[in-house]
């Protein structure tokens, strides 16, 4: 049957397309800064969702092709797109997304197995026990044609209610199977493809709300009985009802604590010019600032064709110039949006220096500033870590922007990255010493 055919033909094409992987990003070393290759520095993809219906037009694929490390096909791998009928999988769609992925060395995220919406009608008229085995011949169906292609799977989508009750949301699954079905999804999907990351995957999830308890509360349950889970994905929509939560790093930071890697899987931000660019800089620090966020999926490449076209959220407008939202973006990931400026090889080294002073003291707290000094080549940027005593603690942080991974600061600038050769600007902090008087150690500093 054909399916077998084209699972092996997927299989077998897998080593080439690691290969073709280690290439692009040997290069992408040495060019100019593009998100993807920003976000590898920081050991982080950078993603979009993907229409394989756009494939065929050039700007689309060039964008993508220059920008990202990773795609999310946004409808294609769904249950409608993928099994309309019974036993029937299609997959067409899908099987562009991916291969034009791997032809650009690009990882492909999966989404998504389990979800209430984009389910064909027949799915929806089983009783429990057939439910069930479809469900799992889906989630085998899906997963076996993609074996060892893809780096994160959403097993299940969407499982919880909005709202004040942490309640499971109603759909085939929850009302005809109860809450193990989740449980069960996952079982099926560890064995179906050892090598992917098993994501659970949601919205309204991004801060500390009773949506994002509950499912806290699952993945707890998962990891201390030992059902396989190994992240946990924020959507991440936003706009001015739903904002980016002032606790959204918090948030991350707790679910990264149970065991499990989070990823930022749909990421979009209506709005538009400094704003908006401000809003995706506190995303890409929140995520920098957890080691275990492995990376970022913006949810479309353009503009014009986002599911919230009108609100403008992503990165690339209609005609794929870039906003200021994607200068932001790249900047917050360390890279440099210059080709011919001063940060690239060629035309001089950019560097700086860091040192260190303590300008106040007290018995419960003391300042600390950092001056940083541009070598002899003009910068536009810097970054400086600062290593804290453990028992200390930083309550606040002016003339610079900190991202926190445990007990480092990495500092970036606030508005003074500008330095002309040999120029300097310090950053401030206040510490609360908490029994421990010891001097934080300052790390190299970086130019760009
Ligand atoms: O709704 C935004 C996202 C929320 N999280 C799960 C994601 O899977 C979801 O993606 C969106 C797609 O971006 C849309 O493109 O999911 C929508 C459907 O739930 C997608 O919209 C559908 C339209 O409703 C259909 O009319 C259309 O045929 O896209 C289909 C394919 O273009």
């Amino acid at each position: 049957m054909s399916m077998t055919v084209r699972r092996m033909t997927r299989a077998a094409t897998a080593g080439l397309v690691a290969a073709a992987a280690l290439t692009a990003a040997a290069h992408s070393a040495e060019a100019a800064d593009t998100l993807g290759s920003a976000a590898a520095g920081q050991g982080r993809y950078f993603g979009t969702a993907v229409a394989a219906n756009h494939l065929g037009e050039a700007d689309y694929a060039a964008t993508l092709d220059r920008e990202f490390s990773s795609v999310t096909p946004e409808n294609e791998m769904k249950w409608d797109a993928t099994e309309p009928s019974r036993g029937t999988f299609t997959f067409g769609s899908a099987d562009r997304i991916v291969d034009h992925a791997q032809s650009q060395g690009m990882d492909v995220r999966g989404h998504t197995l389990v979800w209430h919406s984009q389910l064909p009608s027949w799915v929806g008229s089983l009783g429990a026990s057939d439910l069930r085995t479809a469900m799992n011949d889906h989630i085998n169906g899906l997963m076996g044609h993609y074996k060892g292609e893809i780096h994160s799977w959403d097993v299940v989508n969407e499982a919880f209610q909005d709202g004040g009750s942490g309640a499971r949301r109603s759909s085939p699954f929850q009302d005809k199977l109860g809450n193990g079905f989740i449980e069960e999804a996952f079982r099926t999907a560890r064995a179906a493809d050892p090598a992917a990351k098993l994501c659970y995957n949601d919205y309204n999830t991004d801060g500390v709300n009773a949506k994002s308890n509950a499912v806290y509360d699952m993945v707890e349950d998962f990891k201390s009985r030992g059902v396989p889970i190994d992240c946990v994905g924020f959507q991440s929509h936003f706009n001015s009802n739903s904002p980016v939560p002032s606790d959204y790093r918090q948030n991350l930071q707790r679910f990264a604590d149970l065991g499990v890697d989070v990823q930022i899987t749909e990421l979009d931000i209506e709005g538009s010019g400094s704003a908006q660019a401000a809003n995706y800089t506190k995303v890409v620090e929140a995520c920098l600032a957890v080691s275990r966020c492995t990376g970022m999926t913006v949810w479309g490449v353009t503009d014009k064709y986002s599911w919230r076209s009108s609100g403008t959220p992503l990165l690339f407008d209609g005609n794929y110039d870039e906003k200021p939202a994607y200068d932001a973006v790249l900047s917050a990931l360390g890279g440099s949006g210059d080709p011919g400026g001063p940060g690239d090889p060629g035309e001089g080294t950019v560097s700086c220096t860091a040192t260190y002073t303590r300008t106040a003291d007290w018995n419960s707290g003391y300042n600390g500033q950092v001056t940083i000094t541009a070598g002899g080549e003009p910068i536009s940027s810097w970054t400086a870590t600062v290593t804290l005593p453990a028992q200390q603690s930083v309550s606040s942080l002016w003339n610079g922007t900190p991202a926190w991974s445990g007990n480092v600061m990495t500092v970036r600038p606030s508005w003074n990255g500008t330095l002309a050769a040999g120029a300097s600007t310090s950053f401030g902090f206040t510490v609360a010493k908490n029994g421990s008087d010891a001097a934080p150690a300052v790390g190299t500093c970086t130019a760009s």
